[in-house]
């Protein structure tokens, strides 16, 4: 039995990261004095396999943090807003998923690899946001290059997987590619159109400037981590039929010179990162390969030959780990170790 162990509740716990959340407690055999599930009253009742117990979901109500230390959601950004307070004023720190709280300047956004200091600021409101999934693996691959080179501008597209959307778009593209595949008609619930056998250059709602929220928030959420709103960024976020991992093609231009070997060899000692660049053997990041674990792949290190200072490389994480729930759990471990 560690030291300290603390009661920790999970919300959203029936969904796509909520489950995998739980399973990364269990993986790294985080401190648990108890545990708790939460989800809508739809999934009340049913059990969830924790430890080798079959534990009773609960209701996600604001009476439900009475003696939680460690509260962590995914239950949509609605929930988020509504409960994340209630649960912070019962005395218990919330680390939430979802985009309600990030871009308040009360609430820190940490990545763990980058900015682990920002956690102390979870005393102004009870609450630690944890970043956008896209914007997650491209700042882990990033931070020893801003570190060491200043980065001006970033120039980003993504290739998403439908499991960021959680289980109902897993079901879609499932359903969708079996549909086609019969020569059967297909339904669309998720997505405004098939994202089966199809790329959409849409992720979350359109903005008033032409951008989408997902793209936005890469904008946003890069500068805050970095503490640096000097940084340049813009993207263009794209669905894919993959079911898991995220792929990204990030274009850098730094302030000082830069290659692309000192950002190999930069990357190579970076923790929680996995270079994967033998292009002569194929060998680059997959979506097939991130999947499944908490690494971020990158690839396809390159000198851009059409600026003074410019690096493209290929960054692949799998979004539902890394980019949701190992993110959070780590963000946990953090507060667990050091604060609590
Ligand atoms: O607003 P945001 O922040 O942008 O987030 C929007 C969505 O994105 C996902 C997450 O979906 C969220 O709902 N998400 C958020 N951050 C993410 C990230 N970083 C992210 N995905 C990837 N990366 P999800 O499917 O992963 O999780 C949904 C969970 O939230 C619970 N939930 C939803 N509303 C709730 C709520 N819990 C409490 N109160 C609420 N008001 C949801 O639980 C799930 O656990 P559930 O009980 O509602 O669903 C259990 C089963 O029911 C099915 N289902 C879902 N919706 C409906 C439904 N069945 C019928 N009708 C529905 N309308 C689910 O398939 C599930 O099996
Ligand atoms: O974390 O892929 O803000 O549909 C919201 C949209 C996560 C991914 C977030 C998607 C996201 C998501």
């Amino acid at each position: 039995m560690p030291e300290k162990t603390f009661n920790v509740a999970v919300a959203g716990a029936t969904g796509a990261v909520g489950n995998q959340m739980i399973t990364c407690l269990e993986e790294r055999n985080f401190p648990l004095k108890s545990i708790k599930f939460l989800a809508s009253s739809r999934s009340v009742g049913r059990k969830i396999r924790f430890r080798g117990d079959m534990i009773p979901v609960e209701e996600l109500t604001g009476d439900a943090f009475q003696g939680v230390d460690i509260a962590i959601f995914s239950a949509g950004g609605g929930p988020s807003k509504t409960f994340a307070p209630q649960a912070a004023r019962a005395g218990c720190v919330v680390v939430d998923n979802s985009s309600a709280w990030r871009m308040d300047p009360k609430v820190p956004l940490v990545v763990p690899e980058v900015n682990p200091h920002a956690v102390a600021d979870y005393t102004q409101k009870g609450i630690i946001a944890n970043p956008n999934c896209s914007t997650i693996q491209m700042v882990v691959a990033l931070n020893p290059i801003q570190k060491r080179f200043g980065i001006k501008r970033l120039v980003i597209s993504t290739y998403q997987a439908v499991s960021g959307t959680g289980k109902k778009a897993i079901d879609e593209l499932f359903d969708q590619t079996r549909a086609m595949i019969n020569f059967l008609e297909y339904k669309k619930t998720v997505y405004p159109h098939r994202i089966a056998f199809n790329c959409l250059p849409h992720i979350d709602a359109f903005q008033d400037n032409g951008y989408t929220k997902e793209e936005m928030k890469m904008v946003n959420e890069t500068r805050k981590i970095f503490e640096d709103d000097a940084i340049g960024v813009t993207a263009t976020t794209v669905r894919v039929p993959v079911f898991y991992s995220h792929s990204e093609s990030v274009n850098i231009e730094t302030r000082k010179p830069v290659t692309a070997a000192e950002v190999r060899e930069l990357l190579g000692k970076t923790p929680g990162v996995r270079v994967v660049d033998d292009p002569e053997n194929n060998v680059y990041p997959l979506a097939t390969e991130a999947a499944g674990q908490d690494l971020t792949l990158v690839g396809r290190i390159r000198q851009d030959e059409s600026i003074a200072n410019g690096i493209n490389m290929w960054i692949v994480a799998d979004n539902i780990r890394k980019g949701a729930a190992t993110n959070a759990v780590q963000i946990a471990e953090l507060l667990a170790e050091d604060y609590l």
